[in-house]
C-alpha cells in the first residue's frame, strides 16, 4: 500500500487531497511539523533535507510534491486527472502544474519564514515586502486564465491540486486581491471539494 510521510499544514496535504480525489487506499505516517520528527535520522533517511511530503511505495521512496503527484497518477491511476499529450489543454496543464513550485511557492516560503518561522529579531522587512509584491503579481495571470473556466484547464486536474493549493496559501497570506474575482471564486470551489477538506484536515 502507498505510504505517505506527512506533517500537518504542509504541502503533504496536496498528496492526501490527490489520493482522496483518486479514491486510492493509503497509509499515513503522521509526524509533527517540528525538527524532532522532520530532522530525525529516521526521516532524513527518507528525505535528506528532512522535509515532507515523502511517498513510499514498496522499494520506491520519492520526495517533491510534483514528482509524487505525477508518479501516483501514472503508476496508480492510469493517467487520471491529466490530459493526454495531444489534448489542446496539455501545454497549459504543464505550465500551471509547474508554475506552482516554480513561481508561486518561492515567495510563499519567504513570507512564511519572515512572518511565522523566524523569531521577530531575525525578520527582514525588505525581504518580506519584496516577496509579498512578487506573490501579489504572480497570481494575476492565474486569475486571467480562469476567465470562463471552473478549473485551470476547464475540467479539474492535477494542476489544480498543485497550483490550487499554492493559491489557497497565497490567499491565506493576504496576497490574492479582492479584484481577482475569477481566482477568488475558483478558490471557493477548490476549498469546497470534500477531498480538499480531507487533505488539509489529515
Ligand atoms: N519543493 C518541495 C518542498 C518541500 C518542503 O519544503 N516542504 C516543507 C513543508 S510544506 C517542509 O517539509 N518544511 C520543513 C522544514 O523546512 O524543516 C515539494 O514540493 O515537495
Amino acid at each position: 500500500m502507498l505510504k505517505l510521510h506527512h506533517a500537518p499544514n504542509s504541502r503533504a496535504g496536496r498528496i492526501v487531497w490527490l489520493l482522496e480525489e483518486l479514491e486510492l487506499p493509503y497509509e499515513l505516517n503522521k509526524m509533527k511539523f517540528h525538527p524532532s520528527d522532520l530532522k530525525s535520522d529516521e526521516h532524513r533517511g527518507r528525505h535528506p533535507l528532512g522535509r515532507v511530503p515523502v511517498l513510499e511505495d514498496g522499494d520506491v521512496m520519492l520526495y517533491e510534491s510534483g514528482a509524487i503527484t505525477e508518479y501516483i497518477i501514472e503508476r496508480h491511476a492510469n493517467g487520471a486527472l491529466k490530459p493526454n499529450v495531444d489534448d489542446p489543454m496539455y501545454p497549459e496543464y504543464l505550465q500551471w502544474f509547474h508554475y506552482c513550485e516554480g513561481m508561486v511557492m518561492p515567495p510563499v516560503n519567504t513570507i512564511v519564514v519572515q512572518t511565522i518561522l523566524l523569531p521577530p529579531e531575525r525578520r527582514n522587512e525588505e525581504a518580506l515586502g519584496q516577496a509579498q509584491r512578487l506573490l501579489t503579481k504572480a497570481v494575476v495571470p492565474i486569475d486571467k486564465a480562469l476567465e470562463g473556466r471552473d478549473y485551470l484547464i476547464g475540467d479539474f486536474s492535477a494542476a489544480d491540486v498543485m497550483l490550487g493549493h499554492a493559491c489557497y496559501m497565497s490567499r491565506r497570506l493576504g496576497c490574492v486581491g479582492d479584484d481577482l474575482t475569477n481566482l477568488q471564486a475558483y478558490l471557493d470551489r477548490v476549498e469546497a471539494r470534500p477531498a480538499f477538506q480531507k487533505g488539509f484536515n489529515a
